[in-house]
């Protein structure tokens, strides 16, 4: 038998503002991540997003390169201020014909567009009034929804509504869609993402009613860190605020009321009206898109306990009462502290098709790492090779348990910009010659994974 369907969707991933740069050509307006790096908070000694990998002067060249590794899907975000230019809804013709023909092109090369609606570049125009935090952010999703339909609809099969929108609520001012000195509640932010995202799904199916449309969220694992029974409890707990309720809420419709309890013992709550509750029961998605980093190791918490942690999407991620994130010292790391578990990915496509039982699409999965250009222009990272090696075969191994899968679409196609940690944490098949703040030529030059890839597509990954 063949580990992976014949029409599997093997490809990568990036977004706009990590990638495309050139953020004054083209009539964009200007999104909170065009100055994320001058903000009190972003690490310091690193670069921001303002040239990123310049994919917008070099699209062509970018997709040929995707094509000669044989892709058969790539995942890439629209850039909201490159669509839209203010509040009224303005249409920006320029943005919308970047895109159309970045579409075109991949379709030239036999390769389908999955297109995520919005991958946190909030427009200026929307973070003006509140952004993610009121709920005129519904509104003005709703209207570029409409355009990005109306334009794109007749090109996309597969559309993602809101890339991670756990991690808005759960990490919103470390990867920058928050603003620091904000103040938030956190589930009511999430909340407005939800009804925005149940609103684009409705609205996909009058506008485009043969599109299929999916959230992509940041699902993992959550391990309990002993067998503790109250180490079980935080597991669960945790299980809830960081996957299962937005997944819930898009797949079955409402919230748990075990998720609402637990919000009223934090002493916090979400207003719903009950017109939101109308649009969130009748949005269902076609399928699930994920990206998976790697696990979460809980404990239940003391207050001291939890002081000392590093927080991201990936790590550190605690609620008081609830469930500490701790370290798992069964797994190894990436240069960038993060853990990395094949096996755990495999755990993770089977909870959440076992859940849900909805079709599966990976969005992002990858290994952020220094990656060094020799002088002959070769980058050596078999350590990138061997991440994705034992991610994919864990991946065969769950689809022979059962679970239905689409597409594989790891982080990134080529080199970008890190949410939090610059350039030199690259993700790529393909090396972009940049460093923080020494743009050099930009070079693609092809790493040691991108032959290796090439190779796996060829064999439909039968050879893993
Ligand atoms: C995800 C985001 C991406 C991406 C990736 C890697 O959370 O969807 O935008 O960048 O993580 O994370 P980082 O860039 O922080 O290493």
């Amino acid at each position: 038998m063949n580990k992976f369907p014949k029409d599997f969707l093997w490809g990568a991933s990036t977004s706009a503002y990590q990638f495309e740069g050139a953020i004054k050509q083209g009539g964009k307006v200007s999104s909170i991540m065009d100055r994320f790096d001058e903000q009190p908070s972003y690490p310091k000694g690193i670069t921001g997003f303002k040239e990123a990998s310049d994919h917008y002067n070099h699209w062509k060249e970018d997709v040929k390169l995707m094509s000669e590794m044989g892709f058969k899907s790539y995942r890439f975000s629209i850039s909201w201020p490159r669509i839209i230019k203010n509040k009224e809804g303005e249409i920006n013709k320029e943005g919308i014909k970047f895109y159309n023909d970045l579409i075109d092109e991949l379709f030239k090369h036999k390769i389908e567009p999955i297109v995520t609606m919005f991958h946190f570049d909030i427009p200026d125009f929307i973070q003006e009034i509140g952004g993610v935090c009121t709920n005129e952010f519904t509104k003005q999703f709703e209207i570029y929804s409409e355009v990005l339909f109306k334009n794109f609809g007749s090109k996309i099969k597969y559309w993602l509504t809101i890339n991670e929108l756990n991690m808005f609520a759960l990490a919103g001012q470390i990867i920058g869609v928050v603003p620091s000195d904000q103040k938030i509640n956190s589930w009511q932010l999430m909340h407005h993402l939800n009804v925005a995202q149940a609103k684009a799904i409705v609205l996909c199916r009058k506008i485009c009613p043969s599109a299929k449309i999916g959230p992509a969220p940041n699902i993992s694992t959550v391990y309990p860190d002993s067998n503790k029974p109250l180490d079980y409890v935080a597991k669960l707990n945790l299980d809830m605020v960081r996957n299962w309720v937005y997944l819930d809420i898009v797949c079955r419709g409402e919230y748990s009321p075990i998720f609402i309890n637990g919000l009223k013992k934090m002493g916090l709550e979400i207003t719903i009206t009950e017109e939101e509750k109308q649009i969130l029961k009748n949005s269902k998605p076609d399928f699930i898109a994920f990206n998976y980093y790697s696990t979460m190791t809980v404990k239940m918490p003391t207050e001291e306990s939890l002081k000392n942690t590093k927080k991201d999407q990936q790590q550190g991620l605690s609620m008081p009462g609830f469930g500490e994130s701790v370290k798992n010292d069964k797994l190894e790391k990436t240069q960038f502290g993060w853990e990395i578990d094949p096996v755990g990915f495999r755990n993770t496509l089977r909870e959440v098709y076992d859940r849900y039982q909805l079709p599966i699409m990976i969005t992002e999965n990858g290994i952020g790492a220094r990656d060094v250009l020799e002088e002959d222009g070769k980058i050596h990272d078999n350590y990138r090779i061997e991440y994705y090696e034992k991610h994919i075969q864990q991946m065969a191994l769950a689809i022979a348990d059962g679970v239905e899968m689409i597409g594989y679409m790891p982080w990134s196609a080529i080199d970008l910009v890190s949410t939090h940690e610059g350039i030199s944490k690259r993700y790529g098949f393909v090396y972009v010659n940049r460093d923080e703040f020494d743009l050099k030529d930009m070079k693609r030059y092809k790493k040691d994974s991108f032959h290796w890839y090439k190779e796996l597509i060829k064999n439909n990954g039968e050879n893993i």
